[in-house]
């Protein structure tokens, strides 16, 4: 054992990740960036295919060129001779070579950086897939899990004026991940959004939260403010267009006000946001806000205090030529297709979508139901794999918190309804209500097959029931919808959170033809005149905008892309059921 123990390196190594573990980009560390500059390390980075995770088990971050007597060590790099790739963007999508690519990649570049005194820095990396490791001038930073959350990492102590920064993005697909290896969705892999430095003052405002007291005064305005280091200094809120000047009182970093406020309330329709600031001691930050109420009444959804309807559309974060990291400009394309098609609500599935998206959206006039991706069979028993979860939930809460247009936090999709999977995700809703009573609480669940019923017992735990069901297509009888309605008594809003169809855009036939463009127009008639009728029905959010890229389709007609979408996948033809769904949001608004 002891003699084997001499010869073991690197390359023998089992549990080489095993090191990483212990520094942890989570929520707690998120920083509050609203309102802040930030100096770009986004562009030209040096890369290298790393399948075998060959850096982390040889700490190439370390940079070892020689041995201790000075002999020259052959190394498996050459850092500035790898060829260069754009900063944030989806690999796959950027050369044939790498479409189908799912592993670890390493990107590092040089940036110069002159810190002042007393000046914290902290990296930000918008979203990497699935983990990120950070190294920063020969050590470890740290580490993130979760794909599609923001990671915060305090660089202060190892920056330099010259510095060598390396990233490992890992999107391999894993059994105890969330998602786990299995998901009806494309796995990019990068780091796909913004790759940020945060210059910050000794005592900083580390989190904001502000919004409507949810008592159904609509006349109170409550915010948070949390500070990082040395203070019991007051910090200053201000809105000015409602002239409102308060202090928030700070005990050991934290501060809580309410106060009495008639902001004009955020409603799709009329989308009214304030420029809202908090400073405290040298630190400002400042957000653009919108006040709603968004509450539950009996089988009634209000939005403040009246009751509506939610015209949804689902939508992926996806983009042919961009993959996840779409630009700016499709982002509002998707959302104004969504109002195109009469909507006053999506749902951004099946995990957090880039914060711009709530930004729009809260602009835009559109609420939103956001998502983390616990989707479909995740390792429910696991306590590791629920801490991650949790940890992406706090994540996205702790982003959007401020974002008016999002009603919904979604606890994850299509789930079985096991023991192991009500405690993880009854334990996922009760955090969320927890850690934020602005919002509904909610899940994507699947209907009771046996008894065509709605009777997931995670619905105890939600304050809206999201179903999803595909009648007419998975469930090819028809008439199992009405059944399943009238099976039903809900005690709270059900939404349908999902029904659909492939249809190959151009493609046509026969409505009983499966793939065709008539045939699913034909579901959504279907499904609509079902669903309009059904009283406790209080939203829809059909599946889907505009077809995705999707590995598990592999159909002539499909293509590696799900053709559920209302448009095809760049989004220049709508197929004739965008015009049903159009034309039922027409009448009911
Ligand atoms: C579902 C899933 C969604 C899929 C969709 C489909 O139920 O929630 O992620 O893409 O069905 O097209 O099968």
């Amino acid at each position: 054992m002891e003699k084997a123990k001499k010869y073991m390196s690197d390359i023998h190594l089992e549990d080489y990740t095993e090191q990483y573990e212990s520094k942890q980009a989570t929520a707690d560390t998120l920083l509050f960036t609203a309102g802040r500059k930030s100096e770009s390390l986004n562009g030209k980075w040096h890369y290298a295919v790393d399948q075998y995770d060959t850096c982390i088990r040889q700490l190439w971050f370390k940079e070892k060129y020689a041995d201790e007597n000075g002999f020259t060590l052959p190394v498996d790099y050459s850092f500035d001779e790898w060829p260069l790739m754009e900063l944030p963007s989806c690999w796959n999508v950027l050369s044939p070579e790498y479409k189908l690519y799912e592993g670890s990649m390493i990107f590092t570049r040089t940036f110069p950086f002159v810190r002042n005194k007393d000046e914290k820095v902290i990296l930000r990396i918008g979203a990497a897939n699935y983990l990120i490791r950070v190294f920063l001038n020969g050590e470890y930073i740290g580490m993130h899990r979760g794909g599609s959350t923001p990671a915060c990492f305090d660089i202060t102590d190892q920056l330099r004026n010259d510095n060598r920064i390396l990233l490992q993005a890992d999107s391999t697909r894993r059994a105890g991940q969330v998602p786990a290896e299995n998901t009806d969705w494309f796995n990019y892999g990068g780091i796909y959004r913004d790759i940020e430095l945060f210059r910050l003052p000794g005592t900083y405002i580390d989190n904001f939260r502000i919004s409507l007291v949810p008592d159904g005064g609509y006349n109170r305005i409550s915010a948070e403010v949390s500070l990082r280091g040395e203070t019991s200094e007051a910090a200053a809120l201000c809105i000015p267009e409602l002239n409102i000047r308060q202090i928030i009182e700070v005990k050991n970093g934290k501060g809580k006000i309410t106060f009495a406020a008639e902001p004009l309330l955020w409603t799709p329709e009329s989308p009214k946001l304030y420029d809202v600031t908090v400073s405290c001691m040298n630190d400002t930050v400042t957000d653009r806000v919108g006040f709603r109420e968004i509450a539950v009444k009996g089988r009634d959804i209000l939005l403040n205090g009246t009751p509506v309807f939610l015209r949804g559309i689902s939508c992926h974060e996806d983009s042919v030529k961009n993959g996840k990291a779409l630009t700016q400009e499709e982002r509002k394309e998707n959302i104004r297709i969504a109002k195109e098609l009469g909507c006053n609500f999506m749902r951004v599935a099946h995990y957090p979508h880039h914060e711009e998206t709530a930004k729009l959206a809260d602009e835009m006039g559109i609420m939103l139901w956001e998502e983390i991706p616990v989707y479909w069979a995740i390792r429910f028993g696991r306590e590791k794999t629920y801490r991650d979860a949790e940890n992406q939930l706090k994540e996205l809460i702790r982003r959007d918190y401020n974002r008016a247009s999002v009603i919904v936090w979604s606890v994850g999709n299509e789930n079985a309804d096991t023991d192991e999977r009500l405690a993880f995700m009854k334990g996922l809703a009760d955090q969320a209500h927890l850690i934020d009573q602005t919002r509904l609480v909610s899940a994507a669940c699947l209907v009771d097959a046996a008894e065509n019923r709605i009777a997931d017992r995670l619905a105890d735990s939600l304050d809206v029931i999201g179903i999803n069901e595909y009648c007419g297509w998975y469930t090819p009888d028809f008439s199992k919808l009405p059944e399943l309605m009238s099976n039903s008594d809900p005690d709270k809003p059900v939404i349908i959170t999902e029904f659909g169809a492939d249809a190959l855009s151009g493609q046509h036939g026969e409505v009983t033809d499966k793939g065709c463009e008539e045939c699913q127009a034909d579901i959504y008639e279907k499904q609509i005149s079902v669903l309009r009728k059904t009283d406790y029905i209080k939203g829809m959010t059909p599946w889907i905008l505009y077809d995705f890229r999707c590995p598990r389709r592999t159909s002539f007609l499909q293509k590696y892309y799900n053709r559920k979408g209302l448009l095809n996948e760049d989004k220049t033809c709508r197929k004739p059921a965008f015009h049903v769904l159009r034309k039922f949001y027409d009448e009911i608004r």
